[in-house]
């Protein structure tokens, strides 16, 4: 992570073309802020808005680093110096949040913000200190005291800087320059339907860990198996072969091993534990110590895994019974990043009858997926390799490897996150199955235990008045569990044609419909043929809901979507007003008649299974 000097900030375009091939992390992310010892810097950050990066290149393109620099924070010493920026008299934005909807001039912002932020620190001589960010999108530039600590690339994952020798007790100012500017080399690329909301969206901690601390632990059942504990600890710093325990008091477990040269301890136990599911989700504390530190989580344990065209929780087959999310605030829009957001949107997906959300289409916050291990809902974790990315770039696929390996760092101990999914409709090719395999390859071996899936589209082939759909993706043979996204009876055709649908597939692997829905305006109503009303989203659901129910190997259903979401694409006046409306749910809430479709759907299956 200190690989950056300042000669990286040589211009716009340099910073984008080094910004995708700086992608590998060096500094140690650090797992489970919320179980050490932090100091929040979430609040009012000063802000400048800069949309020509002015304030670091210069009019003829070349890096600034003298005090025109704004990571400089410089203060003219006499009345007569020229000084153009001054972030003690610039507004404020809040940290977390986006910057798109606490201004209103920033709504359709893409570009750079810069944020400051002073603080205090009385470091113990023997302790370390990182300053660690939730998420910031897209790409961050991180500078304390006046130096640079950093870049990092991708808008939804943590990252952090080792701060130890750079800290001082007094006057630090932290300086983000985050840049939101989409690019076609980058992970997700420039054509999404979700709104590009920049800022630090995630909140932001300093960390303090002894000298040599746990850095990151993996604690699950061994794949398939629901009383083998596996898994490992990696502890960082100058001390590394030191004694490491894991305890689980409340079972009466406590193992010690040994880290290796390296840092690192392998285990492996049994216990007699009862196993998360969402009709009972236990979770269970977990500490994790060393010689010099200790960590404590509250873990739950169960097993996922498929046989033929089934998926077991805990050995047992279920259904999915699931609805697709984006980190849209409820009532009040703009990014979600709480616990309290958290907690409304996971309460209405139970509302429907839920056991299941898709986390749609880039890692959600932490916050989110804790609160799915507390409130019982399964979740597939998702990467933003969305639509078209550059295939063939080499850095744009380190980029998605990054993206990935932090999702999975971050989430690979909560019992609710079984499934990764590692593209959303990408076109078939060459290329594009090169590259998605690298990704299915790289979660396979980074976490054995979770299930590996893709949103894909089905081609279809048609017979009289029957259609078949064919789920013949190639990349399905590389996939644990199949994804499908579909829109029959909204960009094709009508409702009923779904009646006439037929899906056969040529992996006998289970499937998700990982999308199907229309859009609808809350409180429009009129004929079931008017687009845009709740009766045409009511009746797009009924007939979905009896073409589903025809398919023999359809395991899963994650409706598109939970909630009415912000995107640019959808300009329609009146109707959309740069909405995407196929919300269930309106932004205040309010149920639209289809919610009650599909929530007679999942309760049928759910007295079913
Ligand atoms: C899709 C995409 C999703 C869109 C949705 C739509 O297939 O995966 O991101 O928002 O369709 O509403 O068109």
């Amino acid at each position: 992570m200190n690989l950056f000097a300042t000669s990286i900030f040589v211009c716009t375009t340099l910073i984008f073309a080094f910004a995708s091939t700086a992608a590998a992390q060096v500094a140690p992310l650090i797992a489970n802020i919320g179980g050490r010892q932090t100091a929040n810097l979430d609040g009012e950050w000063h802000t400048i808005v800069d949309p020509y990066d002015v304030g670091s290149v210069s009019y003829h393109a070349k890096a600034l680093a003298d005090n025109s620099a704004f990571f400089k924070d410089h203060k003219p010493v006499n009345p007569s110096e020229l000084v153009e920026y001054d972030f003690d008299r610039s507004p404020t934005l809040r940290v977390p949040g986006d910057w798109n909807t606490q201004r209103e001039t920033l709504l359709f912002y893409e570009g750079s913000v810069w944020y400051k932020r002073s603080f205090d620190y009385s470091k113990p001589a023997n302790k370390r200190l990182f300053v660690h960010f939730g998420a910031a999108n897209y790409l961050a530039d991180v500078y304390l005291n006046g130096e640079p600590l950093g870049q990092h690339e991708g808008g939804f994952t943590p990252f952090d800087f080792e701060i130890t020798d750079r800290v001082r007790p007094r006057d630090n100012f932290l300086i983000v320059r985050v840049n939101n500017r989409r690019s076609k080399e980058f992970v997700p690329t420039v054509n999404t339907d979700w709104w590009n909301y920049g800022g630090i969206t995630r909140p932001v901690n300093l960390v303090e860990v002894p000298e040599t601390f746990i850095q990151h632990y993996f604690i699950q059942p061994g794949k398939g198996s629901t009383r083998q504990i596996a898994g490992w600890v990696q502890l960082n710093g100058p001390r590394l072969q030191e004694k490491v325990t894991v305890r689980i008091p409340e079972a009466g477990v406590s193992k010690t091993v040994e880290a290796d040269a390296r840092g690192r301890a392998e285990f492996s136990f049994n216990a007699d534990l009862t196993l998360w599911s969402p009709e009972s989700p236990k979770l269970y504390d977990v500490e994790i110590s060393s010689e010099t530190d200790k960590v404590a989580d509250r873990i739950g344990f169960r097993s996922i895994q498929t046989q033929g065209t089934d998926i077991l929780l805990n050995g047992k087959p279920i259904f999915l019974r699931g609805v697709s999310i984006h980190e849209e605030a409820p009532m009040r829009s703009g990014r979600a990043w709480s616990e309290d957001d958290a907690r409304t949107l996971l309460g209405w997906a139970k509302e429907l009858g839920c056991n299941f959300v898709r986390l749609a289409h880039y890692p959600h916050s932490e916050a989110m997926l804790r609160m799915a291990d507390q409130m019982g809902v399964m979740v597939w974790g998702e990467v933003p390799v969305y639509w078209t990315i550059e295939w063939e770039n080499p850095a744009t696929l380190r980029n998605a490897q990054n993206q990935l390996g932090e999702m999975i760092a971050r989430d690979h101990n909560r019992a609710a996150l079984i499934i990764y999914s590692v593209a959303n409709e990408t076109p078939i090719g060459e290329a594009r199955n090169r590259f998605l395999r690298q990704l299915i390859g790289q979660a396979h071996s980074s976490d054995p235990t979770r299930l590996v899936s893709a949103a894909l589209q089905n081609k279809s082939s048609f017979r009289a008045n029957h259609v078949t759909m064919t789920i013949d993706d190639p990349i399905g043979a590389d996939l644990d569990v199949l994804g499908n996204n579909e829109y029959i009876g909204w960009y094709g055709g009508r409702p009923e044609d779904a009646d006439a649908i037929d899906w056969v597939s040529n992996y006998g692997k289970p499937l998700i419909m990982s999308e199907f829905g229309g859009g609808a305006v809350f409180g429009r109503h009129g004929d079931a043929n008017a687009r845009f009303t709740e009766e045409y989203q009511q009746n797009l659901y009924v007939h979905q809901i009896a073409m589903l129910k025809r398919i023999s190997f359809l395991r899963g259903t994650t409706p598109w979507i939970l909630m009415d979401f912000r995107s640019p694409r959808r300009t329609l006046p009146g109707i959309q007003d740069y909405f995407n409306r196929k919300g269930l749910v309106s932004p205040q809430g309010e149920k639209k008649e289809a919610f009650f479709v599909l929530q007679g759907f999942y309760r049928e299956l759910n007295t079913a299974h």
